[in-house]
């Protein structure tokens, strides 16, 4: 039995003062939950969050970290100074990463490894685009994204990971993959990754990720293969954030 995990991932917004008022929120409400939570937060307001988290359950993750493990690499955050901050979690290869910021396949395998290395659960992102999509390329792109990673780190590595499937044409446009278009891309990465290890793949969480709102998120977690979601905008209204982990519960 997989128990479902729901992350936040804030992408680059928050203040001080919002971020205090949104996590005194979460922490209000995390008791009531029986999902696993996490909250991903912008890196300089990690030491905020871990203040105010400490003792709620609900846990710490990074947005990003970076390849190498120390040294001059300005602008860069590794992910030991991650742990420090006491993130247990961290995104590797958000679709944003891979666009916006030329990530590869190689360099978010490189990232993956450099978060086990360190003790830190990967949280791997995959996803086509709509061209993608419409070409009938989403099984062939989301296997590439997580062969990448499977031939670096071996499978043993993705025991205890997570993977995000996020369709890129679902992420902030409130377009959000039907329940059914979902299920089969999950599916198909619990196939894949029973190749290598059935027992790694039947304990794999796989996260759906891509306009999850409290309207529509029940039924994508009433899924087989949907273990949680992955929460963009959503999860910067503490009501909304509180809804959808309730719909996992
Ligand atoms: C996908 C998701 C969170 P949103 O990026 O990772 O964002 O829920 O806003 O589509």
């Amino acid at each position: 039995m997989r128990r479902k995990l729901v992350a936040g991932n804030w992408k680059m917004h928050g203040s001080l003062s919002r971020n205090g008022e949104l996590l005194g929120q979460l922490a209000a409400h995390a008791g009531e939950m029986a999902c696993e939570m996490l909250v991903c937060p912008p890196f300089p307001y990690l030491a905020q969050a871990q203040l105010l988290l400490a003792g709620s359950g609900i846990g710490l993750g990074a947005q990003n970290l970076s390849e190498h493990p120390v040294g001059a690499f300005t602008g860069e955050v590794s992910a030991d100074m991650l742990a420090d901050f006491g993130c247990r979690h961290v995104l590797v290869g958000h679709s944003e990463r891979r666009s916006l910021f030329a990530e590869s396949d190689v360099l978010v395998a490189a990232k993956f490894e450099a978060a086990r290395r360190a003790g830190l659960v990967p949280v791997l992102c995959v996803g086509e685009t709509l061209a993608e999509r419409e070409a009938g390329l989403t099984g062939e792109v989301v296997s590439r994204q997580l062969l990448a990673v499977l031939q670096r780190t071996g499978v043993a590595a993705m025991r205890d990971a997570l993977v995000a499937y996020e369709p890129v044409w679902a992420i902030g446009t409130g377009r959000t993959a039907t329940p059914a278009q979902a299920q089969e891309v999950h599916a198909a990465i619990r196939s894949l990754v029973a190749g290598y290890d059935a027992d790694v793949a039947g304990g794999l969480r796989i996260l759906y990720g891509g306009s999850v709102k409290p309207q529509n998120a029940l039924e994508l977690f009433g899924q087989p293969d949907i273990d949680g979601g992955l929460i963009g905008g959503a999860a910067l209204v503490a009501e909304d954030f509180l809804a959808i982990c309730r719909a996992a519960n």
